[in-house]
């Protein structure tokens, strides 16, 4: 036991060492300068003055991917000089009430477009915003007097900002919902709100414009609810005695500015203040062939859906759309060292602009590692032999890109996991704290009506939800012109009445000519989905391709013409195919925020374009039905999820035949460095 505990010591202090270089890639997120230049360039155009222009978005205005992808055959191309393409900025911003969006050129500091945009929907909300509002209560009468009628002391209350949704109304205005927490005996506030208080409050006016108090419900106890190890009193458990993957030779990827290399992979980690962390230019080398072949072309989490259940007055809007509303990227957080990540994990910062353009840095917001958790990459042993056996076993580590966005009372970790094998695994965590409601009720024998939810604790309620992820990946399987081909299970009599056997399965392949035949509910039918390359097949015959191995399936429970479900339309497949369109970017749609789903990718989709032997994007959306249980609070125990691309006729054979293992290390015979 102790010399366990040693070993785990002697693996916090060491660090890994990445490499201070920084080549310039055409995807590489906006640098502090850049926006600094942003900003100024902005501001010369609308004056510093009233009225004053805020930043909604500020983020890389991505170049055309052909751009991209001659710039990088050329890098590969010694006899050519790679040219990075022009290097531009999109400002999202609000100036006298209207959103615009504004280009700007970063080589030459001028503004190259300006447009005013009049749809639906407003752009993301600023956390400078959402600060500003939550602390309107706190010099708002009303307020004031409803939390001394409820005999709290108004310094240890805390107010949250929620986003309202749309529900058929004409005419929309910016607007945020204030909910109310005590803080006082508990670090955990998403556990104590202070129930049956509305409070209304106008983003671009920034004043509350209504409020509401139908005092009735008390704040749930301060008991049980504490989650901060040092305010733990015993009994204490169950206690580990350490976990430890030791790399004595550092690890094996490179960073190189934002791209990153290891083993047979290569591949550029982005970031933006919407989307969060961006996979791009994820390419696998081919051993036989000599060369990388791209896999991906860029993949990202496109938007979230999270409604929830409770009906009535105070809940009903809460359908939040996590990307579109509150920004992905906004809301990652820093990685704690050795918790988060594990000890050989190497960081990456990142930055977005406030409201005022100035850029704030995430530090720590990205960590690169390898995993190594006592899995099999491939094996066997030969047992038919007389008087010999064979054993081979290769131990599988694979390459983690992590980060974690806590929205709110949510924490999600998000998971990009690169396998020498040539799959990539999509994985999130849910944890955090439940969406909490406070109720009269402590035990579920008193309860005679709908609650929405599950009684948790004494008076808290965790409301029933959903949470949708879309993912955007654009698979660009050996080049960019893909098919999307299903293929499905289906089952065959046997007629040859002479054999034993009544029935097999066998495969019947489709190839999706446009949009309709792309769209797919998973789970009702065996079958393979695949992004194959026509114009590419091995040696023997096959298309190269990727198929997508999903995880279990969630379909959305909402009515189709309920007003949230218009608006998080891109659920209601779990699988899209969309020809690539460099402005069809977000599921949602561009102006999310009170938006009202005519700018979906079930929208989009209804043109029913061609998808046949083009550049193609697969949507896959991955989702749960929450029904919260005890065990989620007062803070929930991750809930994971996620799926697969796996390499499909991709190589001629087993890639990682010839995969070494690494070596047996030899205890103990680490250095600490302090
Ligand atoms: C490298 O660039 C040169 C000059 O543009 C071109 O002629 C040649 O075909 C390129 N080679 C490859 C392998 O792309
Ligand atoms: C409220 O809390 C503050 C800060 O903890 C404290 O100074 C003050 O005495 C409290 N007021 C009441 C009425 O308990
Ligand atoms: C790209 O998508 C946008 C939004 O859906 C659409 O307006 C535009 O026509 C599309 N462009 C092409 C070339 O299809
Ligand atoms: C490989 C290695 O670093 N070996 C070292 C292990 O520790 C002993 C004693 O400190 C050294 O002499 C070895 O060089
Ligand atoms: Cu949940």
């Amino acid at each position: 036991m102790k010399l366990l505990v040693f070993l785990f010591l002697i693996t916090l202090f060491i660090s890994c060492t990445t490499s201070a270089s920084t080549n310039k890639h055409p995807l590489d997120p906006l640098t502090p300068s850049e926006f600094k230049l942003v900003r100024s360039t902005v501001q010369k155009t609308y004056k510093a003055s009233s009225p004053t222009l805020t930043f909604q978005y500020i983020g890389l205005d991505e170049p055309d991917k052909a751009l991209v992808l001659s710039w990088e055959s050329s890098k590969t191309n010694k006899t050519k000089a790679a040219t990075l393409p022009p290097r531009r900025a999109l400002v999202i911003a609000r100036f006298k009430k209207q959103s615009l969006e504004i280009t700007v050129d970063l080589s030459k500091a001028s503004i190259v477009s300006t447009k005013v945009y009049t749809g639906h929907g407003f752009p993301m909300i600023t956390f400078d915003e959402q600060d500003f509002v939550a602390a309107l209560p706190f010099k708002y009468k009303p307020f004031m007097e409803s939390v001394q009628k409820r005999g709290l002391n108004i310094s240890d209350v805390v107010c949250s900002t929620a986003s309202v949704g749309w529900y058929g109304e004409i005419k929309s205005k910016r607007r945020l919902k204030l909910q109310c927490f005590y803080m006082k005996g508990s670090s955990n506030l998403f556990a104590r709100p202070l129930e049956g208080i509305t409070v209304v409050a106008d983003l671009d006016e920034r004043k509350i414009v209504q409020y509401f108090d139908n005092f009735n419900i008390p704040v749930p106890k301060a008991e049980d609810t504490e989650y901060v190890a040092t305010k733990q009193k015993p009994p204490f458990g169950p206690t580990l005695m350490g976990a430890a993957f030791v790399q004595p030779n550092g690890p094996g990827f490179k960073i190189d500015g934002h791209s990153i290399s290891w083993t047979n992979w290569k591949f550029h980690v982005g970031y933006d203040i919407r989307a969060g962390p961006m996979i791009s230019l994820a390419s696998i080398y081919d051993l036989q062939q000599k060369r990388y072949r791209r896999v991906l072309y860029r993949g990202y989490i496109s938007e979230f859906f999270v409604p929830y259940m409770d009906p009535t007055a105070n809940w009903y809007f809460k359908t939040f759309l996590d990307s579109g509303e509150f920004g992905f990227g906004q809301s990652m957080v820093s990685l704690e060292p050795f918790a988060d990540c594990p000890p050989n994990a190497a960081f990456l910062d990142a930055y977005f602009a406030n409201e005022d353009g100035v850029p704030v840095k995430i530090p720590n917001a990205i960590c690169i590692f390898e995993k190594y958790a006592g899995d099999i990459m491939w094996r066997h042993t030969e047992t038919e032999l007389h008087d010999e056996e064979i054993r081979e076993v290769r131990l599988d580590v694979s390459l983690m890109v992590r980060t974690v966005s806590t929205v709110g009372n949510y924490d999600y970790i998000i998971d990009w996991e690169f396998k020498p094998s040539g799959s990539i695994k999509m994985g999130v965590g849910l944890t955090g704290i439940l969406g909490l409601k406070a109720g009269t009720y402590t035990h579920t024998d008193e309860i005679k009506e709908d609650i929405y939810g599950t009684l948790l604790a004494d008076n808290t309620i965790g409301i029933y939800h959903d949470h949708f992820f879309t993912y955007y990946l654009d698979l660009d399987i050996d080049g960019e012109v893909n098919s999307f081909v299903k293929s499905k299970l289906e089952t065959v009599k046997v007629k040859d009445e002479n054999i034993g056997r009544k029935s097999r399965w066998t495969v019947v392949s489709e190839t999706a000519k446009t949009e309709a035949d792309a769209r797919i509910n998973l789970g009702l039918k065996p079958s393979e989905l695949l992004v194959v390359n026509p114009n590419r097949k091995t040696k023997q015959g096959n298309k190269i391709g990727y198929r997508l191995l999903p995880g279990p399936a969630a379909h959305p429970l909402l009515l189709d013409d309920d007003y949230p479900q218009i608006r998080g339309a891109f659920t209601n497949y779990n699988v899209w195919v969309t020809p690539y369109n460099k402005s069809e970017k977000w599921a949602a749609g561009s102006y999310v925020d009170r938006s009202r789903g005519d700018d979906t990718i079930a929208v989009w989709s209804t043109r029913d374009r061609e998808i046949e032997e083009k550049d193609i994007v697969l949507w896959y959306v991955m989702g749960f039905h929450h029904v919260p249980s005890q065990e989620d609070f007062p803070v929930m125990p991750t809930l994971s999820g996620g799926f697969e691309l796996r390499p499909t006729n991709f190589f001629e054979s087993n890639p990682v035949l010839k995969a070494s293992s690494p070596k047996p290390l030899q205890w103990p015979n680490c250095t600490s460095q302090h």
